[in-house]
């Protein structure tokens, strides 16, 4: 109840704003407590006086149209706060060290990464159209996206999940680096696959040419790796961030590649190409608009890429990391 209601009291049946009212209150009346208002017997001249300061005080610190504190408070004061609520399908991966060729490559930054390369019915919810090749089932990976098109796709995911308030201010969904790839496909293994060194062993793991019937297969029938991620060999190889370089000779951490280049890597292999191509290390490059039957991606969840240049001062470009076979670009 308002406290300045007084029904029957010249007029106070409505209560259409706080200063109206308390001009009616101050006539002659006050209440039992010095500091309590609206309350009537046993005034005194100096206890009216104090109630009108205390009512001219109060009322200056209110809004003319009654409201509800509490309410102000939370619309005005405590946003609502967003929450990051990854994708289901994203594995946490944290931050360690690989040995690529004979150099150690730092992930300083944990991120989260697809369990399962993109499906189709993953890349048409998004963007309202499937380029694959092999369409009968949408479980499949889509393949034919350019890596204009997975870009996109990321871009458009980081969108929907911003705007549903599960994705907060900095973090975004986007390709990993191809560091952050090989990291996690080798999943703390030193070995030439996931699986351990023999190609001949990678039916369990992956669709290669030896056994995908030459096509693609729905995501995650395969056994994963030791983090859990389904396909990193096999099936359809997966778009990087990074631009094709030669590796620098020297320990890294976060690389991203050459600050520019020609052709955008990925990695993996597919159901196209013989398992021996589907190692941890083997790389694969074509140019970023061009799409093919074997080619796809899975993404990742995390903060933006680290600045461009400041990996370029770190970087020297002269030599070919040892172990890894450029296959060159279609
Ligand atoms: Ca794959």
């Amino acid at each position: 109840m308002n406290p300045f209601h007084e029904p029957g009291k010249g007029g106070f049946h409505s209560v259409p704003d706080f200063t109206q009212q308390s001009e009616e209150q101050y006539q002659g009346r006050s209440g039992t407590r010095p500091y309590q208002f609206g309350v009537r017997s046993g005034n005194t001249i100096w206890e009216a006086a104090v109630s009108v300061i205390l009512m001219v005080l109060f009322q200056c610190g209110c809004d003319r149209q009654p409201t509800r504190p509490a309410d102000n408070v939370d619309k005005a004061s405590f946003p609502p706060k967003t929450e990051l609520v990854p994708l289901t399908t994203m594995v946490p991966i944290k931050p360690g060290t690989f040995i690529r060729g004979k150099y150690p490559v730092s992930i300083t930054r944990g991120f989260w990464l697809g369990k399962y390369e993109v499906t189709q019915a993953e890349f048409e919810a998004v963007m309202g159209r499937n380029p694959s090749h092999f369409k009968d089932d949408p479980l499949r990976p889509v393949e034919k996206v350019s890596y204009v098109d997975a870009v996109a796709y990321c871009s458009a995911l980081t969108r929907r999940e911003r705007e549903a308030k599960r994705l907060p201010d900095g973090y975004e969904y986007r390709l990993p680096s191809e560091a952050e790839w090989e990291y996690a496909c080798r999943a703390g293994t030193t070995n030439f696959f996931s699986f351990g060194d023999a190609a001949t062993e990678a039916d369990p793991y992956a669709w290669t040419s030896e056994n995908s019937d030459s096509t693609t297969h729905p995501v995650g029938q395969k056994r994963p790796n030791p983090w859990g991620l389904h396909d990193v060999h096999g099936n359809v190889w997966e778009w990087c961030l990074d631009w094709f370089g030669d590796y620098p000779t020297n320990g890294m951490t976060n690389p991203l590649g050459p600050a520019q280049g020609k052709f955008k890597v990925f990695r993996g292999g597919s159901w196209y190409h013989d398992a021996d191509f589907a190692r941890s290390a083997n790389r694969f490059m074509m140019a970023p608009s061009n799409g093919i039957y074997f080619v796809g991606f899975r993404v990742a969840l995390g903060s933006p890429p680290i600045d461009m240049a400041k990996i370029r001062r770190k970087s020297s470009t002269t030599g070919e990391e040892p172990g890894n076979t450029i296959l060159g670009a279609p």
